[in-house]
């Protein structure tokens, strides 16, 4: 009798524990920034969502390795002087910027194509209305979608930015692969970003692939000692000399899917880059990495959330900036942009003062 009230009562406190839990982790979504919306372009292409995802369901079936170059175009996008559409600036015309950096070097053309082909789907609907900026963002969110990951709304309005970043502001503004978990904490917390987003965000590598000189750190001169054995000797073949040309996948588990066997890799020391070991090393994000890796609904609810917060910052908005015509060079007219305002004011001042 008196064992059962015992139990009943372990019971409940358990189970208060647990649900405390279970609500400590719920994601209370992240605020939306000024002059975004979910409803943005409701009235001027109501059919915009829908324009991305399936021409996107489209392309990837031709090409699965070109979810992961659109998911990691909208990251560079983001973290390079804000989601401005900046990366897809062409920069060879004005001086070498971020596209010339050396991050830019592996980012796939057939992301920057695909852009356009999306832009284009939806000039003919909608006509110039939707920025760049705003199909990047569409593009890496249906490419986690489409590639089975988490479905989840972002918010709208972002503008395109007039200027792209230099050579020197793109390296500094994206961590490297050799980075440790000190260097990429203080690297997103200047962003507003915390451990949670940087582990999730990191399981963007659960689709993709890595260049040999992306991690050759970690096989010469020696083999990096938190590396599985039977791993390393995989990756000596696939880059038999430090400066080899070769690729390999990130998540050697489901190389394609959006899924959280990323996180099931770290735990078996078979991350691909520095930055994606070091995660499970360091003792300040291990339990974050085993979270993610035991609760792919935990990983997913938390990557959405990251995402949402990276997609929106240092964004324009408003009358910043501008709709680009063509999304690898900066609209002809834009600098007078400023100006033609001022010229309808003259105008209306002229016609005022006649009448
Ligand atoms: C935390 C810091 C990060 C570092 C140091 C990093 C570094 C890298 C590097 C070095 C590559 C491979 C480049 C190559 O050798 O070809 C890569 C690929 C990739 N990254 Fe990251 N990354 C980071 C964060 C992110 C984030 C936040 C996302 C998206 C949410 C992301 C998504 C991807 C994807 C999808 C690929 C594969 C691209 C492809 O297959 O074309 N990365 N990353
Ligand atoms: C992380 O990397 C930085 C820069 O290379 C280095 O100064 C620091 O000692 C490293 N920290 C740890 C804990 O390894
Ligand atoms: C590239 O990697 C594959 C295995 O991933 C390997 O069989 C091949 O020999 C490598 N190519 C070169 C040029 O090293
Ligand atoms: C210098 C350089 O190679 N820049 C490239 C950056 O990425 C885009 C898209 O792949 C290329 O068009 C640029 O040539």
């Amino acid at each position: 009798m008196a064992s059962t009230r015992v139990l009943s009562l372990f019971l409940i406190i358990f189970s208060s524990a647990f649900l405390s839990e279970a609500e400590a982790q719920a994601q209370a979504p992240p605020p939306v920034a000024k002059g975004l919306s979910f409803t943005f372009y409701d009235s001027q292409c109501p059919k915009l969502e829908s324009i991305v995802r399936e021409h996107l369901k489209k392309a990837f079936k031709k090409d699965i390795g070109l979810a992961a170059g659109l998911l990691r175009v909208h990251f560079h996008d983001c973290f390079v002087q804000g989601c401005d559409a900046s990366v897809l600036l062409d920069g060879s015309a004005s001086g070498p910027g971020e596209q010339d950096a050396p991050p830019n070097l592996t980012l796939r053309p057939s992301a920057f194509k695909a852009i356009d082909d999306l832009r284009a789907a939806i000039d003919k609907k909608c006509g110039q209305v939707v920025s760049c900026a705003d199909v990047t963002a569409l593009a890496a969110r249906d490419s986690v979608f489409l590639s089975g990951g988490p479905e989840y709304r972002i918010p709208l309005g972002r503008r395109d930015g007039l200027s792209f970043a230099t050579r020197d502001a793109t390296l500094a503004s994206l961590p490297a692969p050799t980075s440790n978990v000190t260097v990429l904490l203080n690297a997103l917390s200047k962003l507003n970003l915390n451990d949670k987003d940087l582990v999730a965000l990191s399981g963007g590598h659960t689709i993709g692939i890595g260049h040999c000189s992306s991690f050759s750190n970690r096989l010469y001169p020696s083999r990096d000692s938190t590396m599985d054995q039977t791993f390393a000797k995989r990756l000596y073949s696939t880059c038999p000399s430090s400066n080899a040309d070769n690729t390999t996948v990130l998540d050697i588990r489901s190389p394609n899917t959006f899924d959280n066997k990323y996180f099931v890799d770290l735990m078996n020391r078979q991350g691909l880059f520095t930055s994606d070991q070091d995660l499970y090393s360091d003792g300040r994000t291990r339990e974050i990495v085993k979270s993610f890796a035991v609760n792919q609904g935990l990983f997913f609810e938390q990557f959405a959330a990251s995402m949402v917060k990276m997609g929106q910052l240092s964004v324009l908005t408003g009358r910043q900036g501008e709709i680009r015509a063509s999304c690898s060079v900066r609209n002809k007219r834009s600098q007078s942009e400023e100006g033609i305002w001022s010229l309808v004011d003259d105008l209306l001042q002229t016609t005022l003062a006649q009448s």
